[in-house]
């Protein structure tokens, strides 16, 4: 890589933090100090935790592990800790406030473009070459503006986020064909590619076909209204036992009304738009869909290999579309629309395969467990991904409209436990070819 290709990862690293703390403050200035102290669900940490986490989380890798500095608050480390505190936990502990977690994020900034700035993006410091530590807390911020976005969804009161439509979809075929043979899974040059999704490994995929776009609201409630949740033979065991448990009988945020559907969206309420991707599904419910209808859901392999592999170079691709960052032409990323698009939207995001898509709208189940790759090495620590790994959790990709385009590419992985419904989760399926 150039020496100027590296200068300008500095660059990117300051724009994407930058981008990242106006998206932080969007999601929590729209709120009172109540808004932001309480929480709107067990499942999720009141706003304000989110907010000082943020700053902790820079503290500790920028300030200290990049700067080699004292770090601001070394005392608020154990409370903004995730593993120290269940999130239903977290309510109860002495937070800062909201106004002195504001501070606290604005002064650890500070020092840390200030050592951004002093950095060695050519040395041979692992955490400093590429700005690589600089794009991982931009990273994490943005994950964690993807998980406020979650807990506002949740959140019940006037609606307080606004965004346009995102644009219109378009009729394609209902699915597209996926060459088989090797691909290049994982990368070892993504020069902010996070551990899990290295080292480039050669995987024999074998032909498949896979739905053209995620599966939508209509086709879903054709499961719905076939009885699909009354019905043990689709579901997973485990997946039964948990609908027999819980009830659920819909997607979240979902319910009947007389004929119609209705689901309530950033606390507004609207007609179940049938052309959208279905979102707000759990593991369980993709997989019993996909079992109605015949189908499967794709493994992880298999979905990155329908959004990178170029048959004709037989090489991996970082987007569907190829190399250029993505841009509102591209995908529905980074809360510019507060919805998935239309199946069909997106042409210029399409994929060699014809796959429409991949990135962004919507999270996609896949059937893999979170596991690492071969000659994977934690870096640059264990608690990101390696305690994880396991039959646990199931694999997410291609990121929803909620995620931020630093925290998205053809190569990034997300997990979530199989019952998980609040996050912006929906699918696609295949089959054998
Ligand atoms: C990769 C989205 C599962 O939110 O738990 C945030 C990202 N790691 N802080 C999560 C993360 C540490 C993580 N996910
Ligand atoms: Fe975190």
């Amino acid at each position: 890589m150039t020496t100027d290709l590296r200068t300008d990862l500095r660059d990117r690293a300051r724009t994407a933090l930058e981008r990242a703390r106006r998206r932080t403050l969007a999601l929590t200035d729209c709120l009172d100090d109540d808004g932001l102290t309480a929480q709107h669900s067990p499942l999720m940490s009141p706003l304000v935790w989110d907010l000082a986490h943020i700053g902790s989380q820079e503290d500790i890798w920028l300030l200290r592990a990049a700067g080699r500095g004292p770090g601001l608050r070394p005392d608020l480390d154990d409370m903004y800790d995730a593993f120290q505190h269940p999130r239903a936990d977290r309510p109860a502990l002495p937070l800062l406030t909201p106004a002195q977690a504001r501070r606290y994020l604005g002064e650890v900034r500070d020092r840390a473009l200030a050592v951004l700035a002093g950095s060695d993006p050519h040395g041979d410091d692992p955490l400093l070459a590429d700005a690589f530590v600089f794009g991982m807390v931009a990273q994490h911020e943005q994950q964690h503006d993807e998980t406020m976005l979650a807990t506002h969804q949740l959140r019940r009161g006037t609606p307080v986020l606004h965004a346009p439509a995102p644009p219109g979809g378009h009729p394609l075929p209902d699915e597209v064909l996926v060459p088989g043979g090797p691909f290049t899974m994982g990368t070892s040059t993504d020069p902010w590619a996070l551990d899990n999704e290295r080292p480039a490994h050669t995987v024999e995929v074998p032909a498949f076909h896979l739905d053209t776009t995620p599966v939508t609201n209509a086709a879903y409630q054709e499961f719905i209204a076939a009885g699909g949740y009354d019905e043990p033979r689709w579901w997973h065991p485990d997946g039964w036992a948990h609908v027999r448990r819980t009830g659920i009988h819909a997607p979240l945020f979902r319910r009947r009304d007389g004929d119609a559907w209705l689901r309530r969206r950033f606390g507004r309420t609207e007609p179940v738009p049938p052309d959208e991707p279905v979102v707000h599904v759990c593991w369980y419910e993709a997989d019993a869909y996909a079992r109605w209808a015949g189908r499967r859901l794709p493994t992880e392999a298999e979905w990155e290999k329908a959004a990178r592999h170029d048959p004709a170079t037989g090489t991996s691709r970082t987007y569907p579309w190829g190399e250029a960052e993505p841009t509102a032409r591209h995908a529905n990323l980074g809360q510019r629309h507060l919805a998935p698009a239309p199946a069909g939207a997106y042409p210029a995001g399409a994929a060699p395969s014809g796959a429409r898509q991949l990135i962004g709208d919507v999270w996609e189940w896949t059937s893999s467990d979170f596991t690492a790759y071969p000659g994977f090495g934690a870096f640059p620590y264990r608690e990101y991904s390696e305690v994880f790994f396991g039959p646990g959790y199931k694999v997410l990709r291609g990121g929803s409209f909620g995620a931020d385009q630093v925290a998205v590419r053809g190569t990034f992985r997300n997990w979530d436990y199989p019952i998980r419904r609040q996050i912006f989760a929906g699918f696609r399926t295949a089959r054998d070819a």
